[in-house]
């Protein structure tokens, strides 16, 4: 039977970049995209899209009817800095919104469904070098509550209902085809584009701040590749640890300046740095190397030339 395919929250930065990969994998008529933004002509051309709120179980309903998924990519969710600012919100469209959409994916029989959680599920006594996929878990920011809880809830609905989850850690993610929204990891994007127009950035974290993170293209591939390896394979049904590059502020800089001479970043430190601090800096993936064969192609140079020749297009 073809796949047939909703992502919800297609409008976001990982949503941007998967939804042109899984319609060039299973054609554009089976991937339906929707987003609680209204989307212009640009987007609604490209492929099925529908205006959702994850919020609205009614609404999912109807589009779970009339589309029948087979797989369901769940994206909407509030970033780390946006929830400091809205916790209590924050806390309903992640929490709500997983428990909407798990619960219409069971009352249609969703043969798989794709969660995001995020390295912020570690906290200030997590080891931060090289942090392993078991270990003390205690964040204090409400977007990282928000996605050890939804983790937990993974978990539980596979073994209680049977529902195939499949979830990765997200380090902060790095792509040209769309901005990131409301994170702490957001320096890393904005570096390029500043870099581009005025050979200067100004960051928000401190210059030695390392933390995780990964190019687009290599967090697309182990989200598809999770999502659709064969169910004996997915040993953890909370989250997988999933490592790319890990660099701070000062590296990332000394490397987009080997490509563009003359490129200088100063520092303004803002309430991210608080957040950032809470996290780790490196990720140990092992699991996820030895149960589904998890492997990133990019380094910090690589990324840096692809992001920068994608942006100059
Ligand atoms: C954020 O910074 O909030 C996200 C994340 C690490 O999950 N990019």
């Amino acid at each position: 039977m073809a796949e047939k395919i909703i992502i919800l929250g297609s409008e976001g930065q990982v949503g941007t970049d998967l939804a042109a990969k899984l319609r060039s994998e299973y054609g554009d008529s089976n991937v339906l995209c929707t987003d609680i933004k209204h989307a212009d002509s640009s987007k609604t051309d490209l492929g099925p899209y529908q205006e959702l709120n994850v919020m609205d179980r009614n609404a999912l309903k109807d589009v779970f009817s009339k589309h029948k998924p087979t797989m369901v990519y769940h994206l909407a969710a509030m970033l780390s800095a946006t929830a400091e600012q809205f916790p209590r919100k924050g806390w309903d469209l992640n929490m709500e919104g997983m428990f909407s959409v798990f619960d219409a994916c069971l009352d249609h029989d969703v043969k798989r469904v794709f969660w995001p959680s995020s390295i912020a599920v570690f906290g200030p006594t997590t080891p931060k070098e090289n942090t392993p996929q078991h270990c003390v878990m205690d964040p204090n920011t409400i977007y990282g509550i928000s996605k050890l809880a939804g983790e937990r809830f993974c978990d539980y609905y596979f073994n209680r209902y049977g529902l195939d989850v499949r979830s990765i850690r997200y380090p902060g993610l790095i792509g040209w085809k769309a901005l990131p929204g409301g994170g702490t990891t957001d320096y890393a994007v904005d570096i390029f584009h500043k870099a581009l127009q005025d050979n200067k950035y100004t960051c928000f974290l401190k210059s030695d701040t390392s933390l995780p993170m990964m190019y687009m293209d290599d967090a697309i591939k182990g989200t598809i590749d999770i999502t659709e390896a064969p169910a004996e394979e997915i040993k953890i049904r909370s989250s997988y640890n999933i490592s790319g590059v890990s660099f701070d502020p000062e590296t990332l800089a000394n490397a987009i300046e080997k490509e563009m001479p003359g490129f200088t970043i100063d520092y303004d430190i803002d309430h991210r740095q608080k957040i950032a601090d809470s996290w780790p800096s490196s990720i140990n993936d092992d699991e996820a190397h030895s149960d589904w064969n998890w492997k990133p192609e990019f380094d910090l140079e690589a990324m840096v030339k692809e992001m920068l020749t994608r942006l100059s297009q």
